[in-house]
């Protein structure tokens, strides 16, 4: 049974691919030149600078690209930016805006047919739009009008758990903590996250293992390193800024591992693009050992190293484990020795698709060293054993007593600028306990206790008719989430869906019954409330909060912050609520007052984030306490479950490109891996080409067959590419739609988007 719904499919136009080679360097002078060009084009090269040079200041506004830390001292003088930060905000200030006249001559229908990336390109919402119910063009609407609408309408429904709430994780702690004490006012914990599809995975094992759903490192802990692993991630393109910290623990003596199935420019070789060296082409190499894993190999790659240092300690023993750190700190090493040592390491390493000569040179080094550090991004979190292997490499630093102490740690590399903030003040769909009682305590109301919808669920109870209001602050999510066609069904059966966003994407064309735009103002904006400048805050991923304020007038007079939608909102629905919106809306303090008196870790909260770079949040593993329970690290046993494939299978891993934010396409080059103005791509290695019977170039159809139902993503342009024989790539969110919705994480319930089976067919044409 094929499945179609058009509104929610991307564009399949072939835009002219041209290949070149992949680049040996990321960084250096391209990167800047690629920097100024963008927001040159969408701003001017004036504006555009001003931008640049107040972005991640002391003083400045927070960089809306990633979530990596800026360095407590030294802050470059030309700005803490990187070439996709520099993209990220040319993106926020075009000076492109979207009025009611653009939404009379363009129907929904008309600009669904557009790409991702001309969506984006069109510009920035100006004012509130409305989707009247059989409608094909939005249209303007007041804002109370537009408030009403949604407190009417939630008001009716016959239990709030009709509704759904998302957030991306863009979202400031004040606006998040307005919105997540609003949904629980309004009585449901529906607050699915970003985060559901991003490291929910190392939330749940870091949990467990060690206390806390947070990384354990600071950015000294880099600089101090003697082994940096880093695994599943392509910081080159998505964590820029990281590659200066790897250059600096670089030239401080450390060992970097990269374990991907490609190999990823940014972690070859580095050139600083804001230091005169790159100016003569004088680069860092990067990378000592490169271990090109298989799609879904790393668990049985972790076993197998785990298992090897066993052994090596067995044969010399004291030199290898930290055996004072196992037994004093930790809890379950006996049964994870006995586990690992029996587990069959042929097989994992034929799992891995890692040689055993290379495996034998990571386990030497690790061996000698005792201070690591393990950073993972998305690579390691979308799969069907995500969780299994994060756990495995908490063994792996717990056997070498690598955690809560300086240069040792856990680092998974966070996305979006404010994600982990949200969490931590409390968008959650499964609340913990602390964080009810402190509402009760604060706010004098009962919250819901029962476990709301994640986003996969959200998407099943839209599609089970359980749900009838969408509620998105901020994100893309039809973009953003599997089974692009199934999810589109899911979205239309809504009555009404709403998106407070700042610029046009591809959610607001697939709709329900009813839809709503509302506009809001953006980081690099000045917030403007009664009469007074405000500020807000961001949670780093090293657990830094620090403020951010923006230097430009709005790009509309019409524009509403945030944490003001969110006032507002919960004013025109919550008509008896005793909670003071008014207050939080118009004085940002008192907003960060209630957020220290129901949140642990925030004491004196308006004070500690006045100074200038912030205040670190309390970090049980870094600080080496561990679970509260039992006061230990716990090691974990996990099966080696990696993904058999059939004849003709293909394992399928959707990533980032060089010029994209999620779903934000700011350009169609790839310009690291030397693929060129084109998106609909399928790397693969030059082997599989063949034995598919096809040649470079060839246009494929990419099938999944999960539960009998054929999903199709039609015309992938073949580019033969350095990856491992049985794994492809292509790009998200083009490849969603091949993502089934039934395969997720286990114990996360994260898609996994990573480990997708496929199968490919040639089409007729050639590009
Ligand atoms: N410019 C830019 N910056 C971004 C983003 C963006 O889209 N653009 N997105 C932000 C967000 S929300 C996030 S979560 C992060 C994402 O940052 P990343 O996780 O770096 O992003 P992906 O492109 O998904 O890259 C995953 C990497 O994992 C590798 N990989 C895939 N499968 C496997 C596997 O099975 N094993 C191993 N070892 N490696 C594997 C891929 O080859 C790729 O290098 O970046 C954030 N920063
Ligand atoms: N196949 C596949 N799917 C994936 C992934 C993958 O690797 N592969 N990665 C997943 C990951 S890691 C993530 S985090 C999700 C991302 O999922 P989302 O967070 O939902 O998606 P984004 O593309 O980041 O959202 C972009 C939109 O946010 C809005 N926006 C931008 N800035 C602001 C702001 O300041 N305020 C508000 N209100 N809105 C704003 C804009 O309208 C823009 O169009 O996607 C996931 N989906
Ligand atoms: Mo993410």
């Amino acid at each position: 049974m094929s499945e179609k719904v058009d509104k929610a499919k991307t564009s399949e136009k072939l835009t002219g691919i041209k290949i070149g080679q992949p680049k040996k360097v990321a960084g250096g002078i391209p990167a800047v030149l690629s920097s100024v060009a963008h927001i040159s084009k969408e701003t001017g090269v004036f504006k555009g600078l001003k931008v640049l040079s107040k972005m991640n200041q002391k003083q400045g506004f927070d960089c809306p690209g990633c979530a990596w830390p800026d360095p407590d001292d030294e802050r470059s003088s030309l700005g803490e930016y990187c070439e996709n930060g520099a993209k990220a905000i040319s993106e926020e200030v075009t000076s492109k805006l979207l009025t009611p006249e653009f939404f009379r001559d363009h129907s929904v229908p008309a600009l669904a047919q557009l790409s991702d990336y001309e969506i984006g390109k069109k510009g920035r919402i100006a004012q509130p739009m409305y989707l009247p119910a059989g409608a094909s063009h939005y249209e303007a609407i007041s804002w109370a009008t537009a408030f009403d609408k949604i407190g009417t309408k939630l008001n009716s429904l016959a239990s709030p758990n009709e509704s759904v709430f998302y957030t991306s994780g863009r979202t400031s702690n004040e606006a998040a903590f307005l919105y997540q004490l609003f949904v629980r006012a309004y009585g449901t914990n529906n607050l699915p996250d970003c985060s559901n599809m991003c490291h929910e995975s190392s939330g749940v094992a870091l949990s467990e293992t060690l206390g806390i759903g947070k990384g354990s490192v600071t950015l000294e802990d880099f600089y101090e390193a003697e082994v940096i692993v880093v695994m599943g991630q392509n910081p080159g393109t998505n964590h820029p800024r990281m590659l200066t910290a790897l250059q600096k623990a670089k030239k401080n003596g450390a060992n970097i591992v990269s374990v991907n199935p490609i190999k990823e420019s940014g972690l070859l070789n580095f050139s600083h693009p804001q230091d005169l060296s790159a100016l003569v082409g004088v680069s860092t190499k990067l990378t000592d050992q490169y271990l090109q894993v298989k799609v879904n190999g790393d668990l049985a790659l972790l076993q197998a190293v785990n298992h090897l240092l066993v052994k090596k300690e067995e044969i010399n023993p004291g030199t290898v484990l930290d055996q004072n750190f196992i037994t004093s700190r930790t809890q379950g090493s006996k049964e994870y020795l006995q586990h690992i040592a029996q587990i069959d390491l042929d097989r994992c390493i034929a799992d891995s698709g890692v040689s055993r000569q290379k495996i034998d040179q990571l386990v030497d080094l690790l061996a000698a060293k005792s201070k690591i550090i393990v950073c993972w991004a998305m690579g390691l979190t979308q799969h069907h054993n995500a969780v299994a292997t994060i756990k495995e490499v908490v063994n792996l630093l717990l056997l070498k007593g690598s955690v809560g102490k300086p240069g040792a740690g856990t680092c998974p590399v966070r996305g979006h600028s404010n994600v982990q903030g949200d969490r931590t003040v409390g968008i959650v769909e499964r609340p913990p306990k602390q964080l009810l009682e402190g509402i009760e305590r604060e706010f004098h109301f009962t919250p819901p206790a029962e476990h709301g919808y994640d986003v996969v669920n959200s998407i099943k109870a839209m599609h089970d008719d359980k749900v009838k209001v969408f509620f998105a602050m901020g994100g893309n999510f039809i973009s953003a989430t599997p089974d692009t066609a199934y999810t589109g069904r899911a979205l239309e059966k809504c009555d009404l869906t709403v998106h407070v966003s700042t610029k046009l994407n591809r959610s607001h064309l697939v709709h329900g019954k009813e839809a709503l735009i509302l506009p809001c103002i953006s980081r690099t904006e000045k917030d403007v409330q009664a009469g007074k400048e405000q500020f807000v805050t961001v949670e780093n991923s090293m657990g830094i909060v620090h403020s951010s304020q923006g230097i430009l007038p709005p790009s509309s007079s019409e524009l509403m912050s945030e944490p003001a939608i969110v006032c507002r909102l919960a004013m025109a629905t919550l008509k008896e609520s005793t909670i003071n919106w008014d207050q939080y809306m118009s004085d940002y303090d008192s907003i960060r007052d209630s957020i220290e008196s129901t949140i642990a870790g925030f004491d004196n909260y308006n004070v500690r984030v006045r100074e200038p770079s912030g205040f670190y949040l309390p970090n049980v593993a870094r600080a080496g306490t561990f679970r509260k329970d039992t006061g230990k690290a716990h090691f974990t046993v996990s099966e080696n479950k990696t993904i058999q494939l059939k004849e003709n299978e293909y394992l399928m891993m959707t990533v980032r490109s060089h010029d994209q934010f999620n779903t934000t396409i700011y350009g169609l080059d790839d310009r690291y891996r030397g693929i060129y103005n084109e998106r609909r791509v399928v790397m693969m290695n030059p082997k599989d080409i063949r034995a598919l019977g096809f040649v470079a170039n060839d246009l494929v159809d990419l099938y999944n067959h999960t539960n009998d139902i054929e999903r199709v993503a039609p015309k992938f342009v073949v580019v033969p590419y350095d990856i491992p024989r049985g794994t492809v790539a292509t790009y998200f969110p083009e490849a969603n739609v091949l993502v089934p919705i039934s395969e997720t994480a286990q114990y996360s319930n994260t898609p996994a988007s990573k480990s997708v089976v496929v199968t490919l067919r040639k089409q007729k044409a050639q590009v």
